[in-house]
């Protein structure tokens, strides 16, 4: 078990975490990532899903409302599965839509809910906003990782602004959507390191980005694409019984799907 501090999940020095990022409605993906957990799971091991497990991003297959009934089953049943908010979850929440080629991403969302809930569509999909409301934005170990779908945010001064990061709501809120939207470039290698040292931490894990598998920012940060990548499909399997000392001790526990 973990405890639940406001929108920040901590999480104990004992077993290991799974940390899966971008599913973007990818329920063959997904399904091969829960097996590996259903064969990882116990009770000192925990499942980390970063958030963005909706919007097929212009693909075709999009199974983003299958992927959310899974995600959501598991949240409810299981205290050791954790899933954070990421920026397309916030997008469905805050009606402030993406555009990916060409695509408005909430119409398409609307469209799968149309097809396959016929005319108590809107309800589902209140449902499925009250859900996505309940979700934490970040983890902390105990052996000082920070996990979060996106960030670092700048200007955060102690560790209770991301525990109450949602209490002044999700729209006209800059930090809560700098954590969960801005990539390398919005902050450079020295935001990262103050953000770390301000939130007691000494490497942050972070999807939203695609990337081929991993990708290093700096000695501190490790960008991880399980799903929508720009080739591998990677995953972390976190020890949190060792002492990390840098994202490059993080590196070392890297697993791939094929
Ligand atoms: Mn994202």
């Amino acid at each position: 078990m973990g405890v639940i501090n406001g929108s920040l999940i901590e999480l104990p020095k004992k077993g290991k975490a799974m940390i899966i990022t971008d599913i973007h409605g990818n329920l063959t993906d997904f399904i091969k990532l829960m097996h590996i957990w259903d064969n990882f799971r116990n009770e000192n091991n925990h499942l980390v899903l970063t958030g963005d497990f909706i919007h097929a991003m212009g693909k075709d297959d999009d199974k983003s409302i299958e992927v959310m009934e899974l995600v959501r089953y598991n949240f409810y049943n299981d205290p050791n599965f954790h899933v954070l908010l990421g920026n397309h979850e916030w997008s469905v929440i805050s009606k402030i839509t993406i555009f990916k080629g060409g695509n408005d991403l909430n119409s398409n969302l609307e469209s799968l809910f149309q097809e396959k809930f016929g005319s108590n569509w809107e309800n589902k999909l209140e449902e499925f906003t009250d859900f996505f409301k309940k979700l934490p934005i970040a983890v902390k170990t105990q052996n000082k990782v920070f996990i979060s779908h996106a960030g670092p945010p700048k200007g955060i001064n102690s560790i209770d602004e991301i525990v109450n990061i949602t209490n002044t709501g999700y729209i006209n809120n800059p930090k809560l959507f700098e954590l969960l939207w801005n990539r390398f470039g919005d902050y450079d290698k020295k935001d990262i390191d103050s953000f770390l040292k301000t939130v007691g931490c000494k490497a942050m894990i972070v999807g939203h980005t695609p990337v081929k598998g991993t990708k290093m920012i700096g000695k501190n940060q490790i960008i991880v694409s399980s799903s929508f990548s720009k080739g591998k499909k990677a995953y972390v399997e976190l020890d949190m019984e060792k002492k990390i000392k840098n994202a490059k001790d993080i590196l070392k526990m890297v697993k791939y799907i094929d």
